[in-house]
């Protein structure tokens, strides 16, 4: 099945393979998120793991990440009216970003399309932001809600630091904070006073519509 050989070629990082098994995977129907939140992010764990077992190095990260951008230029399309499915009446505006020390978008990344195609506002700040940043993107946009994202266990605790810089400056209590990446997890989410988590994008959707009151789930 093509979406299975997605998953292998970008594990064995054969760009001109994935990028065809993922097209092949489109045209027989396989929904894009399927594709991206399955296959892909599938093999970016295996990655992970041959890159922590010694197999893998830095390079390969990043051409894993490369291919996979490339891939979901694709897929961008066909997410966007995926989600678009998922639309509800209520828009909420998000500043979301990657924590100071962490450089990983791709997740982040996804997470704003997403919910920008569920027809809500997104500011994307980037990544590697700092506290600061958050502040005055919250004092500059006033959003419903802040998105962090973290893959490092170690930039992980700085979305502590970015909560608790929002609560001295009087700034936490009119915003809702969900938290997802690879480093986090509910318990963690909630030892660190945020309002939520999700383990991938599409959860992430109907976190932020729940948490607005959009969604009954
Ligand atoms: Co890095 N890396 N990496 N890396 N990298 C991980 C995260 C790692 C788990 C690999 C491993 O060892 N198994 C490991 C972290 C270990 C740990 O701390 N526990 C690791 C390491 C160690 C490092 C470096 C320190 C390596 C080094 O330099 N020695 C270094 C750190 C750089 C830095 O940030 N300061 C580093 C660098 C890199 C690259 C730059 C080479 C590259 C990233 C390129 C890029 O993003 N542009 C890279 C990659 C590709 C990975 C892995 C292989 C893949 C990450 C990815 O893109 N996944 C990763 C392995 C892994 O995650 N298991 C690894 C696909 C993506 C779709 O999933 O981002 O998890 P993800 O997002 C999901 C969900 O988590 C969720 O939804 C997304 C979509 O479904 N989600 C949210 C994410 N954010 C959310 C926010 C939300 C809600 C849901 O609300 C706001």
């Amino acid at each position: 099945m093509a979406v299975e050989k997605a998953r292998i070629c970008l594990v064995n990082l054969e760009r001109n393979c994935v990028l065809e098994s993922v097209k092949a995977a489109i045209e027989s129907g396989v929904p894009a998120t399927e594709i991206v939140l399955g296959s892909l992010s599938k093999a970016m764990e295996e990655i992970g793991r041959l890159y922590e077992n010694g197999d893998y190095f830095i390079a390969e990260l990043i051409e894993a990440a490369s291919i996979f951008k490339e891939a979901m230029k694709i897929l961008e399309p066909r997410l966007k009216e995926e989600a678009s499915r998922l639309k509800t009446t209520r828009r909420a505006r998000i500043v979301i970003g990657t924590v100071k020390g962490d450089v990983h978008d791709i997740g982040k990344t996804l997470v704003a399309i997403m919910l920008q195609a569920a027809g809500h506002e997104v500011i994307d700040l980037g990544v590697d932001v700092p506290a600061e940043r958050f502040v005055e993107a919250v004092e500059k946009y006033h959003p419903d809600i802040v998105g962090m994202s973290a893959l490092l266990t170690t930039t992980a605790r700085y979305m502590k630091t970015v909560i608790e810089e929002l609560e001295r400056k009087g700034l936490r209590r009119s915003l809702k904070i969900i938290i997802g990446g690879a480093a986090t997890t509910l318990e963690f989410a909630r030892e660190i006073g945020a309002d939520g988590w999700a383990p991938n994008a599409i959860e992430a959707v109907k976190l932020v519509e729940s948490l607005m009151g959009i969604r009954d789930e």
